[in-house]
């Protein structure tokens, strides 16, 4: 049987995830976005490169919802990118507005979905989706600790000139400026980069993960990464297509779990074909436990917001 991912927004994120699913062979997609002309040009241009690439995924653009009817994953990426200096929190109430739009728009087609939300402010975003889809939680994730405890993997093998595939990092928290990079869980070939690493490289490293996406603002200045983010959301895809059960950092809706309630927060979790299986909870020392509810006292805040 033939599956079926709806990407909206058609951007940077969406277009870029657009085109790793059908070079994966994972899922045909339905590519939508506002702008006229644009999911369709870009949804053509992706399904003739397929000629070339060798792939047979069909892929279509639309400014409808229509055409998603049936989708087994929606991948949410429309909405406002931050530019230099704002923070993904002054994203909150544009980015709202199109949440709740476009989740009820393909949900409205798709009853039986998972929703992986990539606007920012991120874990905001989970929530406006949970509600407007009114999916139970374990099928509305959000993509952001993928993407951070991917660069903290990639400064980790700068620093050490070993490879990425044998790092592993681990990130909790919100997806914010108060994420909560743990080097006692984040190791190479096994062993933690606590016993490999002086404390003020392993805090340099910390510091430059949470500064990631910032990092990254400043040098494009008229938007914000897409390759690690899109190559993140895509590693949940995967995982929930061929329910691989796969441990994977995740934006969750908690209740009770690390003693955070009604809130999405940034926990490894796995992932197969029922979208969130299991949370995993992780032994945490005092200075941990302290920074992660720092972290989820600044999502509750953002929450209260809201207007959904
Ligand atoms: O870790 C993470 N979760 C993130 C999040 C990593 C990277 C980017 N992150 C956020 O994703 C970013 O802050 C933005 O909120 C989204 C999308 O980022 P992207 O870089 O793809 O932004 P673009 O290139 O501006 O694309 C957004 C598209 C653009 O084509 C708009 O026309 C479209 O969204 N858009 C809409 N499509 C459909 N429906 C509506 N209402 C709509 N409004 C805008």
């Amino acid at each position: 049987m033939r599956r079926k991912v709806t990407v909206i927004g058609a951007g940077n994120v969406g277009a870029t995830a657009a085109q790793r699913i059908v070079e994966k062979e994972l899922a045909d997609v339905v590519l939508v976005d506002v702008v006229d002309g644009v999911p369709q040009g870009k949804g053509l241009d992706m399904f003739q490169s397929g000629a070339v690439e060798g792939f047979d995924m069909r892929i279509v653009g639309s400014n409808g919802y229509e055409e998603t009817a049936g989708s087994d994953i929606c991948v949410m990426t429309a909405g406002l990118a931050r530019k230099p200096g704002m923070s993904r929190d002054d994203l909150l109430k544009k980015n709202e507005e199109i949440v709740r739009e476009c989740i009820a728009q393909v949900t409205r087609h798709s009853r039986d979905l998972t929703i992986i939300v990539v606007t920012n402010p991120l874990d905001a975003m989970c929530e406006v989706a949970r509600r407007v889809s009114g999916l139970p939680k374990n099928k509305v994730i959000g993509m952001a600790g993928i993407l951070d405890s991917a660069r903290m993997r990639a400064f980790i093998s700068m620093e050490m000139n070993i490879a990425m595939s044998n790092i592993h990092a681990t990130v909790l928290g919100g997806h914010g400026d108060t994420m909560v990079p743990l080097p006692r869980y984040s190791t190479v070939a096994g062993v933690p980069i606590t016993e490999l690493l002086t404390p003020e490289r392993v805090e340099a490293i910390v510091k430059r993960t949470a500064n990631g996406g910032a990092e990254i603002v400043n040098f494009l200045k008229t938007g914000s990464a897409y390759y690690a983010p899109s190559a993140a959301a895509i590693e949940m895809v995967d995982a929930i297509l061929c329910d691989k059960r796969k441990i994977l950092p995740c934006a969750a809706y908690l209740e009770g779990e690390y003693g955070i309630n009604g809130l999405y927060v940034g926990v490894p979790v796995v992932i197969g074909k029922n979208g969130v299986e299991r949370v995993i909870e992780l032994n945490l020392t005092p200075e941990e436990s302290a920074a992660l509810k720092k972290s989820a006292d600044s999502v509750a805040e953002l929450f209260t917001k809201l207007t959904c």
